[in-house]
């Protein structure tokens, strides 16, 4: 009987014992800090990104507001002024936030004084325990080389007011690149055939750049238009080529850093005839627009939803068909040899 009273005894300190143990307060603790900056590397010119998170564990009553200096070097970095400034406020930790102050500071009234800062304030309805993100900051690239961002100073505040001791945040950089867009124009000589019997337009010529990297190929639209993004500063030849077309060249593109970010170069108009692609337009390729000569359903690569149609090389002006007008084309650039010079 003794036993028996002593296990219940023991089961019962341990009944009241476990749910104590099981909703045991958790340690207090509060951090600001700066996600990693997206995209790294990002360019000159372009967008990027980080954000503020915030994890409290366990504050009571709730943290309720933050407010944070943020420093950036200003002449790698700066904050658009469009739409939304230089900050958007983040759902992921308040949930709606109900004030926010989101404005760039000169450095003198900065924390330290010693870089520009964006001043941001975030209140909402109080946090106990939540990790999340409060705002999302945005900078626009100037410069290449490395970019760094600061939390000058920042402060939690929990329901009544008062400071929430954290953990501050730690720096974050992005690399910087300076990039630059090619666009143009490609067109073909005798395209789109007059009358257009439902050929092809001026689409999928296939442009290339070669140099200190190599990009692409892109196709050209309906209207020959192409982009090529993403050259990196070195020198570059941009060609373009279509079947039955001698190529054309664009030389000494030269990329430098800090120049424009988008180059836009003069049309060229490839010169048709070469139907069997060795750069030059002579009896050969005549020879094989005569022996397809009469040809009424020719397969037309610039017709095709992707440019994935094999092209008749034959049919020069992509019309659909083979005849004097191709032969005429050819005939009109005999002699006349590939790459051409792009104007
Ligand atoms: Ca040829
Ligand atoms: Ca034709
Ligand atoms: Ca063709």
């Amino acid at each position: 009987m003794k036993t028996y009273k002593l296990i219940f005894i023991i089961a019962l300190v341990l009944s009241l014992s476990m749910p104590a143990m099981t909703v045991s307060a958790q340690t207090p603790s509060a951090a600001v800090s700066l996600t990693a900056p997206v995209p790294n590397p990002s360019v000159v010119g372009g967008d990027t990104t980080l954000n503020l998170a915030i994890n409290v564990v366990n504050i009571n009553p709730g943290v309720g507001g933050v407010e944070v200096y943020l420093g950036y070097n200003p002449t790698m970095v700066a904050p658009p002024t469009t739409p939304n400034g230089a900050a958007e406020v983040l759902p992921d930790f308040f949930g709606t936030s109900t004030v926010n102050i989101n404005e760039v500071l000169p450095a003198a009234q900065c924390p330290g004084g010693a870089s520009p800062c964006v001043h941001l304030v975030v209140a909402g309805p109080p946090q106990v325990t939540q990790n999340g993100t409060a705002a999302r900051f945005h900078f626009r690239g100037l410069a290449e080389g490395s970019a760094c961002f600061t939390v000058l100073q920042s402060v939690l505040v929990d329901a009544n007011g008062f400071n929430v001791t954290h953990t501050p945040a730690t720096q974050q950089c992005v690399t910087i690149q300076y990039r630059v867009t090619v666009t143009g124009t490609v067109q073909r000589q005798g395209v789109p055939a007059n009358p257009n019997t439902g050929g092809g337009t001026r689409a999928c010529s296939v442009v290339t750049a070669t140099g200190t990297t190599s990009l692409g190929p892109v196709n050209t639209d309906v209207n020959g238009a192409f982009q090529l993004p993403n050259l990196q500063i070195g020198s570059y030849t941009v060609r373009a080529v279509y079947p039955g077309y001698l190529p054309s060249d664009k030389t000494g593109i030269t990329v430098v850093a800090g120049g424009a970010t988008t180059v836009n170069l003069a049309t060229t108009t490839l010169r048709g005839g070469d139907v069997n692609g060795d750069n030059a337009i002579n009896i050969l390729d005549i020879g094989s627009i005569i022996s397809k000569f009469g040809l009424a359903s020719a397969s037309v690569k610039s017709a095709s939803a992707n440019c994935t149609t094999a092209d008749e090389a034959a049919d020069i002006n992509d019309d659909g068909r083979v005849n004097i007008s191709d032969l005429a084309i050819a005939a009109g650039n005999w002699g006349v040899v590939g790459p051409t010079v792009w104007p």
